[in-house]
């Protein structure tokens, strides 16, 4: 899964691709690249991000995703509106970090439309989720919850075949948190469901080694042959290329 952050605030790409053409140019290369999603999202969630308004995340993402027919979408949000004009301009899938707990209609929304959804574990919100963080088994706690969304999600009518879950790694954890979770990815893969991992860049590798978000890619693709080998099925990145290599490379040797 490629990243395209259609923000002026994301901590990563700052705002490099808020013009829609280059937002679909930097799509269409990383499918180029082997990717085999696109996520598009118009609200940065790092931590502390300022929240926008429904109309300006749909201004922002559903011009991309209107231009990226014949990309499988999936789109980064937990707003139902938002999911719904990207559902109908042709998104595919709703990869929602609350994991439809925000928006109470966004597990209609992705329902009705036969959606895949991604559910993404975060402590608290985006606004408040650094604030020491403290679990007494952070796994166990993690596993729990996504347990107790595949069951929510799939009594409000979705299967069980549309549905991936997500650790969440840096949505209100500690580094070590975020080691733990990654050390026991098996726990999750258990719930039967695909398991998606999103390290790509994220604080907790630049704390450990020291390094500012443009160098991270190294650690960025340990993480991410680790989840690969180690149970998950997606992995959410912002170096494409890269990932399809080392990730080719664990699966060779796996074989
Ligand atoms: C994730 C995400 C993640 C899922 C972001 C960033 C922050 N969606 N959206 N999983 N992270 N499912 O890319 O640093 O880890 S935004």
């Amino acid at each position: 899964m490629g990243v395209v952050n259609v923000t002026p605030d994301s901590f990563s790409d700052a705002g490099a691709f808020l013009d829609a053409d280059r937002a679909v140019a930097h799509a269409l290369a990383m499918a180029k690249a082997g990717a085999d999603i696109i996520d598009v999202g118009g609200e940065s969630t790092r931590p502390g991000a300022a929240s926008v308004s429904e109309e300006e995340e749909i201004r922002r993402v559903v011009p991309v995703i209107n231009r990226l027919r014949g990309v499988t979408v999936s789109v980064d949000t937990t707003k139902a509106v938002v999911a719904e004009r990207a559902l109908a301009a042709g998104a595919r899938i709703v990869n929602d970090i609350s994991a439809l707990r925000f928006d109470t209609r966004m597990v209609d929304v992705a329902r009705d439309a036969g959606a895949g959804v991604v559910l993404m574990h975060m402590r608290g919100t985006p606004q408040t989720m650094q604030a020491e963080p403290r679990y007494d088994d952070v796994v166990a706690e993690v596993r729990d919850f996504l347990a107790k969304r595949i069951e929510f999600a799939v009594s409000h009518g979705l299967k069980k075949s549309q549905i991936a879950i997500d650790p969440g790694i840096g949505f209100g954890k500690t580094v070590e948190q975020n080691l733990a979770l990654l050390a026991h990815l098996d726990t999750f893969a258990s719930l039967g469901c695909p398991v998606l991992v999103g390290a790509s860049r994220k604080s907790f590798i630049g704390k450990l080694l020291g390094r500012e978000p443009q160098d991270r890619l190294a650690g960025s693709l340990a993480v991410a042959t680790w989840a690969a080998a180690h149970g998950a099925s997606i992995v959410r990145v912002h170096d494409v290329a890269e990932t399809v290599d080392a990730v080719r490379m664990v699966e060779a040797i796996q074989k």
